[in-house]
């Protein structure tokens, strides 16, 4: 049996932990010959504590062969320790009336904390997550916190924006999942994101070979994309979340998976003319487990590229809201 890995979440009584813990503790993320002690951040009243605990409760009665352990905490410290996978979830809900300058402020902190006690108790071979939105910005700012751990162990998620995209594409074209190739997505995990159909392929053929309806691509693919989590919302009463925690395991998967080419927010070296030190969703290639190379070399069109500009400015209105958390 091999030695359990650690798998810290936070907000793990909200919809995207009942949707996700179950999964993780049957083997779903890390493989089903790999043990989990999962530690479980919750904020510290006794609502939040009293559902973790109930969580719990249900996790037990599964009888998982492979949850090795569980840590129920309001504490980051207890929380991140010896984690090898910190999946950053919890954050408050934007509210009626909330600014979104406000949300990401507000968020913000949770992130400075949490990118702080990650650094200070987490595993040395640690890798950050992070869902709870706005999330390239949170993850800029938890990842500002590392003195150990190099910020490049910092992601954000747009595997939903990829899987929603691969998924519309198939339908459209009337053809499986399989056959949809190379869709990755760049920037803002938000309606500003470009899901990339100009290098993306079905059944091997340039997508535009096999949708030839360009205004369809430009003027509805692209929109319905950046507002599905509005629509699923509107639909269901509540933001996405089975989808959403279906694509965080897809998205830790894929990093550890050597050779994995996958659509990931990290820190900006300024490829596809994305701001330095913002994170931006590009395509990346998984090297070694939980280490990945940015691939630089898709050539955009000038539509893509305009696509780019208005997501690159959001994220980096962004950071200038949030500039005095980033000190
Ligand atoms: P819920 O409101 O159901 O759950 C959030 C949980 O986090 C709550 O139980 C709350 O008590 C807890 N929490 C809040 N602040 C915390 C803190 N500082 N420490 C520990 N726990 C804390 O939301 P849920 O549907 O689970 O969504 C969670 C986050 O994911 C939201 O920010 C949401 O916007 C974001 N999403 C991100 C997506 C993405 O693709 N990146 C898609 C889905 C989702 O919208």
């Amino acid at each position: 049996m091999k030695k359990p890995v650690r798998v810290a979440l936070t907000g793990a009584a909200g919809n995207i932990g009942y949707a996700t813990l179950f999964r993780i503790a049957a083997g779903e993320m890390l493989g089903k010959d790999q043990p989990v002690i999962l530690q479980l951040l919750e904020l510290p009243v006794e609502k939040a504590q009293a559902a973790l605990r109930g969580v719990a409760l249900e996790l037990e009665d599964c009888a998982f062969p492979l949850l090795a352990g569980m840590v129920l905490t309001d504490d980051p410290k207890v929380a991140f320790k010896d984690a090898s996978w910190c999946l950053l979830v919890g954050s408050k809900p934007r509210l009626p009336g909330m600014e979104r300058a406000d949300l990401l402020k507000d968020n913000g902190k949770i992130f400075v904390g949490q990118g702080k006690a990650i650094d200070e108790v987490a595993a040395d071979d640690a890798r950050v997550v992070v869902v709870g939105n706005p999330c390239n910005t949170n993850c800029m700012i938890a990842a500002q916190q590392a003195r150990r751990l190099p910020k490049s162990r910092f992601t954000a998620m747009v595997r939903l924006d990829q899987n929603r995209a691969v998924s519309q594409l198939a339908a459209k074209a009337g053809v499986p999942i399989t056959e949809i190739a190379d869709l990755y997505i760049y920037g803002n995990h938000s309606p500003s994101m470009f899901a990339d159909f100009t290098h993306a392929t079905i059944g091997g053929k340039p997508v535009t070979e096999v949708i030839t309806d360009k205004a369809w691509l430009e003027t509805e693919f692209l929109p319905k994309i950046g507002k599905r989590g509005a629509a699923v919302l509107e639909a269901r009463g509540q933001s996405s979340a089975a989808s959403a925690g279906n694509a965080m395991m897809d998205h830790v998967r894929a990093l550890s998976t050597p050779g994995a080419i996958h659509s990931v927010a990290v820190e900006s070296d300024g490829s596809y003319g994305f701001a330095k030190g913002i994170w931006a969703g590009v395509p990346v290639r998984t090297t070694e487990p939980g280490s990945y190379e940015v691939i630089t070399s898709y050539a955009m069109t000038d539509f893509a590229k305009s696509k780019l500009e208005l997501t690159n400015a959001e994220l980096v209105s962004e950071r200038e809201t949030v500039q005095e958390l980033l000190g």
